[in-house]
């Protein structure tokens, strides 16, 4: 039985990443963070009771700052397969904690790479490093491939570019295998609530049920190429599969604004937008609402209505959510990957947005019902 450690297996690509190597017949090891709540809700339908014997299902309270501990881990575990996932990933936050950023992002993949090869292990345990195109930043040619020269535009980024040469360095200075996975942006129903696109879903499932007032947003111009989680963490196992190791980019060659991505999961609930005014006074105005539509989404569920007229404003822009560096446009090339590991995307852009939607709207009809019952539910707008 192959045994696997995942770093970051609270995360949306931990999760699923966990599931898909659980499914595969590995013995799955988890990092977690020790934190004042449990903090495990997205692993919880993986959790075998530490009592249970012959569990494939194992985490280890741990840290990416914490060298020892990691030597602990790794010597306790002896991985065949080795995922740092854990980041610290938020690009806005990485300007407010640029050191920290640092420390878990690039330091991070430091300590694990030296805990690997310290023990000895360099030449049995595989190694996956969750790079990103944000190492592409202020692009400098479209679309990017394995190729393109990076430009990193925030602490995050800059992180994250030592953590992609540390790892070819120790696999040509070690001969270990060491890849770097390239990944443009990936969301799924499990995705943080405040990157953007699980922002969008969540906060449109609530205004429609009457929870909070508006979404307000940073740059609606901002363009990426999104896909869906699920497909992408097949692509992290693949990788480590090969005859050697080598450098892939995975995207799906598909490009968004984030106000298309806004529009996409609106009408998703039957509502569709205007947009009216430029720049910091740019507005999403409900122009329709499809209450057919709307009582699709939700299931038609009796006693659930809409709450949005038209007339309405929807969405605001609003400057806290802007970058001092921004990253304008991101558009991957995957050929390499296609060809050589006969990789595409399954899930488009449509169908992943769906998902999200309904999936938020089933959390929100669940507040709904609670605060209907006298529960406080809580809006955090971030
Ligand atoms: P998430 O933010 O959902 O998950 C990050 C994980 O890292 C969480 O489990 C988190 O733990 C853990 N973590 C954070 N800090 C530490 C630390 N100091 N020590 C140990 N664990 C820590 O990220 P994703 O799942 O979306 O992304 C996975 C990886 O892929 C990240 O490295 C990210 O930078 C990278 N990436 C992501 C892309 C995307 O679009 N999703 C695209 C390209 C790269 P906790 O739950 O306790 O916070
Ligand atoms: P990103 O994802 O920075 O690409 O990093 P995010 O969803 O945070 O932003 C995407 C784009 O949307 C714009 N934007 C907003 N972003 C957020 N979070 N909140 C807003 O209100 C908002 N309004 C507009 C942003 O300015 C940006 O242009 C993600 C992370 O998962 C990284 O860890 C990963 O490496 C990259 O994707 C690839």
């Amino acid at each position: 039985m192959k045994r696997a450690l995942i770093t970051g297996i609270t995360g949306q690509d931990g999760a699923y990443l966990a599931e898909l190597l659980l499914k595969k017949g590995y013995e799955v090891h988890g990092i977690k963070r020790r934190a004042s709540l449990f903090n495990t809700d997205r692993i919880d339908h993986l959790y075998q009771d530490p009592h249970v014997e012959n569990r494939r299902f194992i985490l280890h309270y741990g840290d990416m700052c914490d060298a020892s501990n990691l030597i602990g881990i790794v010597q306790s575990v002896q991985p065949d397969e080795v995922y740092n996932l854990a980041a610290q990933s938020h690009v806005k936050v990485s300007f407010e904690q640029p050191e920290y950023t640092a420390n878990v992002d690039a330091l991070g993949a430091l300590r694990l790479l030296e805990a690997i090869r310290t023990l000895g292990l360099e030449r049995k345990t595989r190694y996956y490093q969750a790079s990103t195109s944000e190492l592409y930043g202020l692009v400098q040619e479209t679309p990017q491939t394995e190729k393109t020269p990076f430009y990193p535009r925030s602490p995050y980024a800059c992180a994250k570019l030592y953590a992609y040469w540390i790892t070819v360095n120790y696999r040509e200075a070690y001969g270990m295998y060491a890849c770097n996975g390239i990944l443009f942006n990936h969301e799924s129903p499990v995705r943080g609530e405040t990157f953007v696109t699980r922002k969008i879903t969540r906060s449109l499932a609530r205004i429609a049920l009457g929870l909070t007032n508006g979404l307000h947003l940073g740059n609606l111009n901002a363009l990426r190429d999104w896909g869906h989680a699920k497909d992408y963490v097949e692509m992290q196992w693949l990788m480590l599969q090969q005859d050697a190791p080598e450098d892939f980019v995975i995207a799906t060659g598909q490009q968004y604004s984030v106000r298309d991505f806004v529009n996409a999961a609106a009408a998703e609930i039957g509502l569709t937008l205007e947009w009216k005014g430029k720049d910091l006074d740019e507005l999403g105005i409900a122009v329709a609402v499809d209450m057919d539509r709307f009582m699709q989404a939700t299931g038609r569920r009796n006693g659930v209505a809409c709450a949005i007229k038209p007339g309405d404003v929807v969405v605001r822009v609003d400057p806290r959510y802007f970058r001092p560096t921004e990253v304008e446009t991101l558009l991957g090339d995957c050929t390499k990957a296609t060809q050589r590991l006969g990789w595409r995307p399954r899930i488009g852009f449509g169908e992943m947005v769906a998902e999200m939607v309904r999936e938020d709207l089933n959390l929100a009809m669940r507040d709904a019902v609670c605060t209907v019952a006298g529960f406080k539910s809580f809006s955090y707008n971030e």
